[in-house]
């Protein structure tokens, strides 16, 4: 199961979501409050201890940073 942490108003995420959607990959989406700081939350720190979005997480594996997440997505990088 593919999750990625968001919010509709960040570019960085729009570039994620479009390229999975390019993809054809199944994913859900789960909404960080950034604006009411929700990334600086105990709970957000395990996902990403930068305390930025966006998050891939994938079956448990976690990455982040939006270009490094571009390049996990592509076919023949996917387990
Ligand atoms: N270099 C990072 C930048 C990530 C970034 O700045 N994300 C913004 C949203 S677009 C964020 O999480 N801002 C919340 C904060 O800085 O507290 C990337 O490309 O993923």
């Amino acid at each position: 199961m593919i999750e990625l942490y968001d919010h509709p108003f960040s570019g960085n995420c729009c570039k994620i979501r479009l390229a999975l959607s390019h993809l054809g990959v199944d994913y859900s989406r789960v909404k960080v409050d950034v604006f009411g700081g929700e990334q600086h939350s105990e709970g957000f720190e395990p996902i990403n201890p930068a305390r930025k979005i966006p998050v891939l997480s994938d079956d448990g594996f976690v990455i982040w940073e939006s270009n490094a997440i571009l390049f996990f997505s592509r076919e023949e990088v996917r387990p």
